[in-house]
């Protein structure tokens, strides 16, 4: 069999490593996969399904042959590097945020809004990983009941700002384990341990409520792509959502509260069952068994785990849902495979 040659920009970082093994794991119609990464990298092997292949330097002209490139390098270099992925002749799926709020650009969650990426032009955008868990719980809702607002708390894990991230609390994590760290003397003057440059206070036993930078008007910038990118995918551009992302001390998988209010009433009965036959979502809320998702559960595994339905009863229509998901794949690497795999079925990329 022939098949697709696959780049990976940015492939040893914690989205690429995972972009890796789920090409593999999911037997993707891949002859080569081509693993691009900085010179910081070049040379050195990685393993892909069950063998080694050797990193070479993202380049201008690390795209010829290549009809599928994957980016998870950081906004900059996909700015850089996917016009010439595309001139190449290759469809970049693009991990970053540079690219999502293009107006030709497809947003794509395949669950929420496939359809669209008949239009691409060469570039398609995968979401933030926080809006891609709840926008796949929010489809079906809009369908049945029609949303009005949404509002969302999120408990976001170290492992969406990078391998450095996790690194930094696993080292936070064995300090205190040989001495103990107290709430007072634990960040430093000049501001502390940083993740990956945003957070300026220690995040072992702490919730810091900054992801990203800060804009104007005192919302994030993570805050901020929730909303743009939540409507942008809903396709109503005028739907009101308020966010607030805070990074907790999870290694992995997302968390978020959202509180949904609808045009028209759902019980938390129906929105069990509704959820539950989705595409993509696994429901577990059984409260008398104490049975919901967390983060440690969801960590590694591919669906958006759904709990905690409940009436919101301060308002007349409206539910409060728990999401969990993994953010390195769900929230990114698989659902970058999966917008490669409907581009196949779709015919929208040379069949393998
Ligand atoms: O630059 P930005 O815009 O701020 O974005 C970069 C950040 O975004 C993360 C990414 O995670 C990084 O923290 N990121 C990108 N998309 C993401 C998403 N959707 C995302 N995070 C969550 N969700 P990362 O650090 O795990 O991966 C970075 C990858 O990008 C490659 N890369 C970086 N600069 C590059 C480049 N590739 C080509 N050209 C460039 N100029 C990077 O390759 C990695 O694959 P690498 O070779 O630089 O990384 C090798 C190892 O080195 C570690 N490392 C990272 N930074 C440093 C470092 N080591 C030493 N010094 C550093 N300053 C990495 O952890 C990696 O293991
Ligand atoms: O826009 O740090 O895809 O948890 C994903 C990871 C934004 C930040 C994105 C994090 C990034 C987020």
């Amino acid at each position: 069999m022939s098949g697709l040659r696959v780049a990976v920009a940015g492939a040893t970082g914690a989205v690429g490593r995972e972009m890796l093994s789920i090409l593999a794991e999911r037997n993707f119609p891949a002859a080569e996969v081509v693993p691009l990464a900085s010179e910081r990298s070049e040379g050195k092997s990685i393993s892909y399904a069950g063998g080694e292949i050797r990193v070479k330097r993202l380049g201008h002209d690390s795209f010829e042959g290549v009809d599928l490139a994957l980016f998870s390098a950081g906004a900059a270099r996909s700015l850089e590097f996917a016009p010439s992925a595309v001139k190449a002749g290759a469809v970049v799926v693009d991990n970053s945020s540079a690219y999502r709020m293009d107006p030709e650009v497809p947003l794509v969650v395949p669950e929420v809004n496939a359809g669209v990426l008949a239009s691409h032009k060469g570039i398609i955008a995968n979401p933030n990983c926080s809006t891609i868990q709840m926008v796949v719980v929010l489809k079906p809702i809009h369908e049945r009941v029609g949303i009005r607002r949404v509002v969302v708390s999120t408990y976001q894990a170290v492992s969406g700002a990078g391998q450095s991230a996790v690194d930094e609390l696993r080292g936070h994590v064995e300090a205190a384990g040989s001495a103990p760290v107290s709430a007072a003397g634990s960040a430093s003057a000049s501001g502390g341990p940083s993740g990956a440059g945003e957070a300026a206070q220690l995040i072992a036993f702490n919730c810091l409520p900054q992801i990203d930078v800060f804009l104007d008007e005192g919302d994030t910038k993570e805050e901020r792509k929730m909303v743009n990118e939540t409507r942008k995918i809903l396709g109503v551009p005028d739907l009101p959502v308020s966010a607030t992302c805070v990074r907790v001390p999870v290694y992995n998988a997302h968390s978020e509260s959202v509180n949904v209010e609808t045009e028209r009433p759902l019980s938390p009965g129906e929105a069990r069952e509704l959820l539950a036959a989705a595409a993509g979502i696994e429901v577990i809320d059984d409260p008398a068994r104490l049975a919901y998702p967390t983060a440690l559960f969801a960590s590694g595994h591919d669906p958006v785990y759904v709990g905690r339905i409940r009436r919101d009863s301060s308002v007349t229509n409206a539910l409060n849902i728990w999401i969990v998901s993994d953010n390195l794949r769900k929230g990114a690497a698989l659902n970058a495979v999966q917008i490669a795999e409907t581009l196949i079925e779709m015919n929208l990329l040379r069949a393998a």
